[in-house]
């Protein structure tokens, strides 16, 4: 048995090179070729916890990376799936680019797992035509199956294998093959379902996290109208056995969250209010940390933008990924004369990706008066000292001195 693992990303990556561990043959194909060389150098392209070591073992056990399709019985799919700015709909070409390919070179009776997230219907409206098109049946030549990904950055190697996961197959013996694989790694249940089930309930489950924030954050405006502690009140309302709220937050990011929402809204737009509203709600989140600044700019006479800094460019705390990040979606909203003005740190961004003043972080802190923390980074917690003389706004509520300002 060999697995060709498409699209060497963020799921891509950890995935293969547990399959590799657990002493599967795995080739990992990626178009891009400086991911492939850095791999095939020893070093890794992201950083995330356990991932170094798993990566050693991976290699111990001769895992290989490519730029070319090989020719196999079983490939995963973990190729990005966009959503289209103008009709919110699932941009599919990655996907469907990435099975033509496998089409060229696997051989008869093949498995596609397709891990990346699809709106709901994508396999029957693109996925099958393509196989269709190229003479296959779908079931007896060619197996295509959905195994959405489901771990979290930060956690990713641990997920793996303590979270349940799903398949979905129109051939559950086969689909029961598929499980034997996956049960080499993952420890928990793996269902085994219909295709458009495992398609559904994967947005759903970030759907619901959304608009699970979304409250969270509505919360926080109103008390911040009326000066109430939205912390204090949601502690206490946490105590009731059946309430369980998140915490607001300066918006919502990631390449999932802030996405998968957008699939359902897309494809009913009649039915999805509520979806609608609170993906308005956390994607506003930006606009209200902003006239926070300005509150305490006003408060303490501060003109000059430049002595305010953004703590955090990642999307949340601990990785290295800026994918729609609240940070880079408030400089967004900014204009050209602040998003200039504004000093940035990230303690895991090593290079400037937009323009702005990104800088060490002794020098950021030695010229800002207002620090603003959009990231609850462990680096940021254990400089608290460095902090405590700044007007802090503590939008993670995370910081441990006194009299800072929170959303
Ligand atoms: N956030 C809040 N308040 C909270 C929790 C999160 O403001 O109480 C913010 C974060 O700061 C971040 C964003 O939401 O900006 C999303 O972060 P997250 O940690 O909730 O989730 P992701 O995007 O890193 O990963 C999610 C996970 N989905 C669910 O928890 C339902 C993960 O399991 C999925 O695999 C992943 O999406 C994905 O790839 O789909």
């Amino acid at each position: 048995l060999m697995i060709n693992i498409v699209g060497l990303g963020y799921i891509g990556l950890p995935t293969a090179l547990m399959f590799a561990k657990y002493g599967v043959e795995v080739v990992g194909t990626d178009y891009n070729k400086e991911i492939v060389d850095s791999l095939n150098e020893g070093n890794l392209t992201f950083e995330e916890e356990g991932l170094e070591d798993l990566f050693q073992s991976a290699q111990e056990n001769n895992i290989k990376f490519s730029t070319e399709y090989i020719s196999s019985d079983t490939y995963i799919l973990a190729v990005p799936t966009p959503y289209i700015e103008e009709s919110k709909k699932l941009d599919p070409k990655y996907i469907i680019s990435a099975v033509n390919s496998v089409l060229e070179v696997c051989k008869k009776g093949a498995v596609i797992i397709i891990e990346s997230t699809v709106s709901p219907g994508t396999i029957d409206k693109f996925i099958r035509p393509v196989i269709a098109q190229k003479g296959y049946v779908t079931g007896e030549d060619i197996h295509i199956m959905h195994a959405p990904e489901r771990i979290i950055p930060g956690n990713m190697v641990h997920e793996l294998q303590y979270n349940s996961r799903t398949i979905g197959t129109d051939t559950p013996e086969v689909g029961n093959q598929v499980k034997e694989l996956y049960s080499k790694f993952c420890k928990e249940d793996i269902v085994v379902t219909d295709i458009r089930s495992a398609e559904m309930s994967k947005v759903v489950e970030n759907t619901y996290r959304d608009i699970n924030i979304a409250f969270a954050n509505e919360l926080a405006k109103i008390c911040r109208k009326d000066n109430m502690d939205v912390y204090e009140i949601t502690r206490i309302a946490n105590k009731h056995p059946r309430v369980n709220i998140l915490q607001p937050g300066p918006g919502v990011g990631g390449h999932c969250i802030s996405v998968d929402p957008w699939f359902l809204v897309g494809d009913y737009p009649d039915l999805t209010n509520l979806i609608l509203t609170a993906r308005k709600t956390n994607d506003s989140m930006p606009s209200h940390v902003l006239s926070r600044i300005r509150d305490i700019m006003r408060e303490h006479n501060i003109k000059d933008i430049s002595k305010v800094g953004l703590y955090g460019l990642a999307y949340k705390e601990n990785v290295d990924d800026t994918r729609e990040s609240p940070t880079l979606q408030l400089l967004d909203r900014m204009d050209e004369h602040l998003a200039f003005g504004v000093k940035v740190f990230d303690p895991y961004i090593k290079k400037r990706t937009v323009d702005h003043q990104f800088m060490n972080f002794e020098d950021f802190i030695n010229e800002i008066e207002i620090v603003v923390v959009m990231v609850g980074h462990d680096h940021i917690k254990n400089n608290m000292d460095v902090i405590k003389d700044k007007l802090v706004l503590d939008t993670k509520n995370i910081c441990t001195i006194d009299d800072t300002y929170k959303l």
